[in-house]
C-alpha cells in the first residue's frame, strides 16, 4: 500500500540523538514529512510515534548504519516512489572517538570516523543527488564542524573529516549546479549531546566536564539555523554557516565561568 505524503519530505540522518534529533522536531514543525535515519531502531520508532501523535505529518524510520553501503542502497531503493521525492537531506550522522596524539591512535578509531562521518556522507549523498535531480529540485545540508576550519590538539583524525565534509560540501556544490540542487554547510561550535560520552566512550564525567562553565549551543540552536537556511528565496543559498556558543572564540578559546 503507497503511503500518501506531502510534497516536502526531509531526510535527516542520525536523527535518533542531538543535532539530528533536533533537526526532526524542527522539521516537523513547519509540516514536512520525514525519513529519520540511524542505528537505533527503538528510538527512531519512539520518535516517529511522538512527532506523529505532535504534528500532523508521516514519519519514516529507516535504521541502517550510514557505513554500510549495500544496505544504504538497497533501502533506498526499496522506498516508495512517493518517499522519494525528498526535498531537503541533512547528512548529520557523525561522530568522534577519543582524543588521542597520532602516534597513540587507534587505526579501528580512524576508521569508524572515515568510514561514518566522510563515506557515510558520500553514500548517501550519491543516492539522493541522483533522487532529487529527478525531481529537479532539492537542498543538501551537510553538518560539518569547527573541526573543519581548525585542527586542535589530538583532534587529527576526527578533524581531517570534518575537513572533508568542508571540501566535500564545495565539490558537490559545483557538481549539483546545473541541476538547481543547493549544497550548505552548517558548522558548528560546540553542541551539548551525546557527541563527548560517544568521543569519550560512555564517561559521562568527563562529557559533561566539555560543557561545564558556559553555556554551549543545544541541538535546537543548530537545527534554527538548519531550519533557516531552508526558507530563503530559491535564487538564495547559503553556502557556508559557522555557529558558536557566544563563549567560544576559536576550537580551542573559551571564556569560561558559571554556567548561566
Ligand atoms: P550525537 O552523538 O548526539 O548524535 C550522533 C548521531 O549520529 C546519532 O543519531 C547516531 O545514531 C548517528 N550515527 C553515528 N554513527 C552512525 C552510523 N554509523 N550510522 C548511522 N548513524 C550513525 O551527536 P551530535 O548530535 O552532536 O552529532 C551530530 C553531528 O554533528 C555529527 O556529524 C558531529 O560530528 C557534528 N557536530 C557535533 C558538534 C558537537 O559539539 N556536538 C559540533 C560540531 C559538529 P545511532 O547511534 O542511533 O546510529
Ligand atoms: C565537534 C566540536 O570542537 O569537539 O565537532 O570538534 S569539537
Amino acid at each position: 500500500m503507497t503511503t500518501r505524503i506531502s510534497q516536502s519530505i526531509a531526510m535527516i540522518t542520525g536523527a535518533t540523538s542531538g543535532i539530528g534529533k533536533a533537526c526532526a522536531g524542527r522539521f516537523a514543525r513547519e509540516g514536512y514529512d520525514l525519513i529519520i535515519t540511524g542505528r537505533r531502531k527503538d528510538r527512531l520508532e519512539e520518535i516517529r510515534e511522538q512527532l506523529e501523535y505532535s504534528f500532523p505529518i508521516k514519519v519514516k524510520p529507516l535504521s541502517f548504519d550510514v557505513r554500510d553501503r549495500l544496505s544504504l542502497e538497497s533501502l533506498m531503493a526499496s522506498l516508495e516512489e512517493d518517499w522519494k521525492r525528498i526535498s531537503v537531506l541533512v547528512n548529520n550522522a557523525g561522530l568522534a572517538l577519543r582524543l588521542d596524539p597520532v602516534q597513540e591512535g587507534d587505526p579501528a578509531d580512524w576508521d569508524t570516523m572515515i568510514d561514518t562521518n566522510v563515506k557515510g556522507l558520500l553514500y548517501l549523498s550519491r543516492e539522493v543527488s541522483r533522487l532529487m535531480i529527478r525531481h529537479g529540485r532539492g537542498h543538501i545540508i551537510h553538518i560539518g564542524s569547527i573541526a573543519g576550519r581548525e585542527v586542535y590538539p589530538s583532534g587529527n583524525v576526527y578533524c581531517a573529516t570534518k575537513h572533508a565534509v568542508d571540501a566535500l560540501t564545495r565539490a558537490m556544490r559545483i557538481d549539483l549546479l546545473p541541476y538547481g540542487i543547493r549544497v550548505t554547510q552548517i558548522a558548528p561550535g560546540a553542541v551539548e549531546t551525546e557527541f563527548s560520552e560517544v568521543r569519550f566512550g560512555g564517561d559521562k564525567d568527563r562529557a559533561r566536564k566539555v560543557y561545564e562553565g558556559y553555556k554551549p549551543l543545544s541541538g535546537a540552536d543548530v537545527a534554527e539555523a538548519v531550519y533557516w537556511v531552508t526558507t530563503l528565496p530559491e535564487h538564495a543559498n547559503v553556502n557556508d554557516l559557522l555557529i558558536m556558543p557566544m563563549a567560544q572564540a576559536s576550537a580551542t578559546i573559551f571564556h569560561k565561568n558559571k554556567r548561566p
